[in-house]
């Protein structure tokens, strides 16, 4: 797992959610998230329900950006929630709530967006699956939140990426992706560069293979 790609509706309208959707996963995308900030939950709901088979098939996982008890019952693999959304045990509480509805029999993922080592530390010592880490840069797909830049991403890899993938976020684009990974960053979830790419799928070819290129003397 080493490419995280964000379908996002700030950047692809409803109509197109489906075919952005498709081409990230030709792509190679090795998770895919549904984050869809300012929307109603049927709207959150219509969409995942129509990303959610194309993932199946092509056995990556899905994660929906916040609402854990709406993601259970919709059967996604997983919720990434922030910091401010509560704790690990809020949020697998309220996707147990749902465990009559559960439609995944695999255990789901919970991912915690984090903003310095610190708070990567702290997610992988309550129990996150998995961590998103930035701002690296500043970025307007998070409006309003400074990048933290590179310096901590080889301590926050040694200390909490040996143990739990660990995604490097915020400002990532192919043309940087080599100084991020120079960094020693090994994971990236990547939303607007690709989104908004010409062909979203040949973007996501070629940050894919950036990423399983520099890391395939290692893991
Ligand atoms: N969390 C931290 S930065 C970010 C999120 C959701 C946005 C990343 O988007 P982009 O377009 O790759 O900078
Ligand atoms: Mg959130």
């Amino acid at each position: 797992m080493r490419l995280y790609a964000i379908l996002d509706l700030g950047y692809t309208p409803e109509e197109k959610a489906v075919e952005a959707t498709a081409a990230l996963l030709a792509g190679g995308a090795d998770l895919l998230q549904l984050r869809a900030k300012g929307h109603d939950l049927a709207t959150i709901r219509r969409v995942a329900e129509t990303l959610i088979p194309l993932c199946r098939a092509a056995g990556v996982p899905f994660i929906l950006n916040d609402h854990p008890a709406l993601a259970a019952e919709l059967g996604a693999d997983g919720v990434h929630i922030g910091q401010d959304d509560g704790s690990l045990a809020e949020a697998r509480s309220l996707f147990q709530s749902q465990i009559s509805t559960l439609k995944s029999q695999i255990p789901p993922l919970f991912g915690r967006s984090t903003h310095s080592l610190d708070q990567a530390r702290a997610a992988l010592a309550e129990g996150f699956d998995y961590i998103g880490f930035g701002p690296l840069f500043p970025t307007p797909t998070k409006l309003g939140r400074p990048g933290i830049g590179l310096e901590n991403i080889a301590a926050m890899e040694r200390e909490v990426g040996s143990e739990i993938p660990a995604f490097c976020i915020g400002g990532i684009k192919r043309t940087n992706l080599p100084q991020v990974l120079a960094a020693g960053a090994r994971r990236v979830v990547i939303v607007s560069d690709l989104l908004m790419a010409e062909d979203v799928e040949a973007a996501t070819a070629e940050a894919a293979a950036m990423l399983r290129g520099h890391g395939s003397h290692r893991d």
